[in-house]
């Protein structure tokens, strides 16, 4: 990031506690960024030499998906230990150097926390399940097999939960004969935080890793912590099966009860976070980020999470955009949705964060098909066009944007033959069960096409050579095909491509505090196709339209339009406007006027 003239000030120059709310986070997947040494994994060196990419984008922060010791069957969200680096990532000391290098680009390192749960690897767990009496017990979920049944046999387990990963939420332990908790894969045993030793363990390291230099955390699921036990009779209760009103979310509940209303914003989950701020971050000076993945989140869950007057989160990645394509049976059961739902969403926690809670603005991550490929139409006519309409109806909105690797040069989702082609477990997982439930292998193909985690973790393209540059070796997953013409090298010094667009739009975010700090406004509630807001601060106000369909001349109704549509336009994904007296749209083009 170029040092900015005085005169023009930068997000560092007036750093408050809420810094954040002037900062664009870019989110990296480690094994899939940069490969430094040719095993056709991405590693920390990799990710060193690639700095230049986040610094001529302009981003702020860069958030490390997990790069921790770990059996990986999760792809680095089952950790063994939390203190050292996975020799497939490299070292502790070429993390110390990515912290070092980023701070010397005047930027910020996230690591992600995943203290929900741990991999069953971790000497934790290890000596947990090492016997009934083990001082660590209770440092996970243990539960004896379902009265009157067997231990192992089916129907055994001490509730009929599912698990995100499209099996029981029980694993039964032959050595003690007693069943443990996991809302993921079995080797991800849930921690007990109702065990304050737990607690302390997982303070002391956030601190570890926050007096070495780490800026800040995402927190993998917190809103799982705290569970709900019930008293009389004691313990953990079945799930509802089916129907309507499950929680939304990748639980299977045709198969299984549906945990949610145990394990989703738990009685104590609002404790917890308050002591974690109080022994973690009150003590620290301004300048940290601490952002809490929370699934299955309302509007009125997401104030309480991000109220600063709770000091719990700074903000949440909240799901209810993510999940609109989710049928009743969960996430494989893909269901159509509208441009209009997904700016209806965006709307709901625009309007109800207000000016009291802060939002986390994405469309993708390591966890979501590719924006472009579901929001947009990642058509060789209408790829570039869709993605910049994207990005433009994203990051002005009141919040923090995200860019996760690739969307900023319209990577889109990957055509995989079969399921051979895939690797991630919750997509093997939900394979084998849909053919086990009979399903036509075609059919669970196609929803794991589209939904799948693998699309957004293929190889990062850097270049059309033969693995996009990312490797010397073979990759660990295909690079997509289509990078010959997609990839970074194409885009960096291309005016008009999607990479620039996303440069200005954070450019915007660091010379406008009208985009940081000013009031919402939907506009054009009722259209279609075309969407609207205004941003306004102290006189100042950006006008925001995109029409989010192929459709051509899409007439933007806003209030003022004559007088907007000979405006100063700041931004746009089609060139000069043929009409200055009205506002009328193009397939996917968005306009940004600024006024005041
Ligand atoms: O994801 C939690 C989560 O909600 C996802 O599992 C999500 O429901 C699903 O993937 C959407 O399809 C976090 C991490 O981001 C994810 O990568 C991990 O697999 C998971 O937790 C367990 O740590
Ligand atoms: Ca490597």
């Amino acid at each position: 990031m170029t040092q900015q003239p005085e005169s023009d000030p930068t997000p560092r120059d007036w750093w408050p506690r809420d810094w954040w709310k002037a900062a664009v986070v870019y989110q990296v997947y480690p094994r899939s960024f940069a490969d430094s040494n040719g095993d056709g994994i991405g590693d920390i060196a990799g990710i060193r030499q690639r700095l230049d990419h986040l610094e001529r984008l302009g981003v702020d922060v860069l958030w490390l998906s997990p790069v921790y010791r770990s059996p990986m069957d999760d792809n680095g969200y089952d950790i063994s230990d939390y203190q050292d680096v996975d020799p497939l990532f490299g070292t502790l000391a070429d993390l110390d150097g990515l912290i070092a290098d980023l701070h010397d680009r005047g930027m910020k390192l996230v690591m992600d926390l995943v203290v929900n749960h741990t991999s069953s690897a971790h000497a934790w767990f290890q000596e947990s399940r090492s016997s009934k009496d083990d001082p660590k017990r209770d440092w996970y979920w243990w539960r004896p097999p379902r009265p009157g049944h067997t231990g192992g046999e089916p129907g055994a387990e001490p509730t009929n939960w599912g698990s995100a990963f499209s099996e029981s939420a029980w694993t039964f332990d032959p050595g003690t004969g007693e069943y443990y908790l996991h809302m993921f894969a079995s080797s991800q045993p849930e921690l007990n935080w109702e065990n304050p030793e737990v607690r302390r363990a997982v303070y002391a390291m956030m601190n570890w890793w926050l007096d070495r230099g780490v800026d800040g955390f995402r927190m993998d699921v917190i809103n799982l912590i705290s569970k709900v036990v019930h008293d009389d009779p004691p313990d953990l209760r079945d799930g509802v099966k089916g129907g309507p009103d499950r929680q939304a979310g990748p639980i299977d509940t045709v198969r299984f009860g549906d945990p949610g209303p145990y394990v989703l914003h738990g009685p104590r989950v609002h404790e917890f976070l308050q002591e974690m701020h109080r022994e973690v971050f009150a003590r620290r000076p301004a300048g940290l980020l601490n952002v809490g993945e929370t699934p299955a989140t309302t509007v009125e869950q997401g104030l309480l999470y991000t109220d600063p007057a709770r000091a719990e989160l700074d903000m949440v990645f909240q799901f209810e955009h993510v999940d609109l394509d989710s049928g009743p049976g969960g996430k494989w059961d893909v269901v159509p949705m509208t441009s209009r739902d997904l700016v209806d969403s965006l709307a709901r926690w625009q309007e109800g964060m207000g000016e009291v809670g802060w939002n986390s603005l994405y469309l993708g991550n390591h966890d979501q098909p590719r924006c472009v490929s579901r929001f947009g139409d990642d058509s060789p006519e209408h790829r570039v066009r869709s993605a910049k309409a994207l990005a433009t109806l994203l990051h002005l909105h009141r919040g923090t944007p995200y860019i996760y690797q690739g969307d900023e040069l319209a990577m889109a989702n990957v055509p995989f033959r079969d399921i051979n082609d895939t690797r991630d477990i919750e997509s093997h997982n939900a394979y084998r069960a849909a053919l086990t439930r009979g399903q036509d292998p075609d059919l669970a193909m196609a929803a794991i096409r589209y939904k799948g985690r693998d699309n957004a973790r293929t190889p990062m393209q850097w270049d059309a050579t033969e693995h996009a540059g990312f490797t010397t070796g073979s990759p660990w997953l295909e690079v997509s095909p289509d990078h010959v013409t997609v990839n970074a090298a194409a885009q960096v010094d291309d005016p008009d491509s999607v990479f620039s667009h996303h440069r200005r739009l954070i450019e915007l975010r660091h010379q406008e505090p009208v985009v940081v700090h000013g009031s919402y406004t939907r506009l054009l509630r009722d259209s279609e196709h075309v969407h609207g807001y205004l941003r306004s601060l102290d006189g100042r106000e950006l006008l925001v339209v995109v029409n989010l369909s192929g459709t051509d001349g899409q007439e933007a109704g806003v209030p003022d339009a004559p007088a907007w549509a000979s405006a100063e336009l700041v931004l746009s994904n089609a060139g000069e406007p043929a009409e200055r007296d009205r506002i009328v749209l193009g397939p996917w083009e968005a306009r940004v006027y600024r006024r005041g």
